[in-house]
């Protein structure tokens, strides 16, 4: 969390997590479609000739007021491949929410597994645990034929209980959905420090 008192605006940052090639951009490709172009930036993306990111994807969203400031959603996607370790744990500083966007393929659940086990571990680098943090989980790519039942990525990924959603992010299905709830989660955990701070006169 950023907050610019010249301008009277909170920055959250939102960060789609997950394996390669689940579906992390394709999330910012379609939000970007279809938002206002008044209420976003342009979504900046550094990849591959592959379309693989290299560092992250990023936009940013205006919504809504918070404590009479104004919120601003910074959106980022990180690089899923194996070998990015550390550009993930990078871009999870300042993390403030958080999507995990699993693939549902059942032959990617091992690496659905192994990547929670990596966000788990390069969160507890900035001093944060996935139990007590605003995140939900996302099961894209349900329009194939080999996604596993979501009962079964349910009972092996969602072990906080967290929200979760089925999605196909090349149509856009369960995109926004997914969306509006991590918002609403950053925005409850955030509304919690700020009446903290104010009570203890920060
Ligand atoms: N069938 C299907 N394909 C999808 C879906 N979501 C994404 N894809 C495709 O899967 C491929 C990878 O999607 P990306 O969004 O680039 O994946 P990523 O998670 O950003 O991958 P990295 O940047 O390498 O971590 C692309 O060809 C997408 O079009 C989906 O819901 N269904
Ligand atoms: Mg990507």
């Amino acid at each position: 969390m950023f907050i610019n008192q010249a301008l009277n605006e909170l920055h959250l940052k939102i960060v789609y997590y997950g394996p390669g090639l689940s579906g992390k951009t394709e999330n910012l490709n379609y939000i970007h479609k279809k938002i206002d172009p008044a209420l976003k930036s342009d979504l900046m993306m550094l990849k591959t000739r592959e379309d693989r990111t290299i560092f992250f994807d990023f936009i940013q969203l205006e919504v809504g007021r918070i404590n009479g400031k104004k919120p601003k959603f910074n959106l980022y996607t990180v690089p899923g491949q194996v070998n990015y370790d550390l550009t993930r744990r990078i871009c999870l500083n300042g993390v403030d929410g958080i999507v995990y966007v699993a693939d549902s393929q059942i032959d990617r659940l091992k690496a659905d597994l192994d990547t929670l086990e990596d966000l788990e571990k390069n969160l507890l680098a900035y001093g944060k645990t996935l139990e007590n943090f605003p995140w939900v989980l996302q099961y894209n790519k349900r329009d194939l034929p080999s996604a596993a039942p979501v009962d079964l990525l349910n009972s092996k990924l969602n072990i906080y209980n967290v929200p979760y959603f089925e999605s196909t992010a090349i149509t856009g299905n369960g995109v926004f959905s997914t969306l509006k709830e991590v918002i609403k989660l950053t925005v409850s955990m955030v509304h919690e420090r700020l009446k903290e701070e104010e009570r203890a006169g920060v």
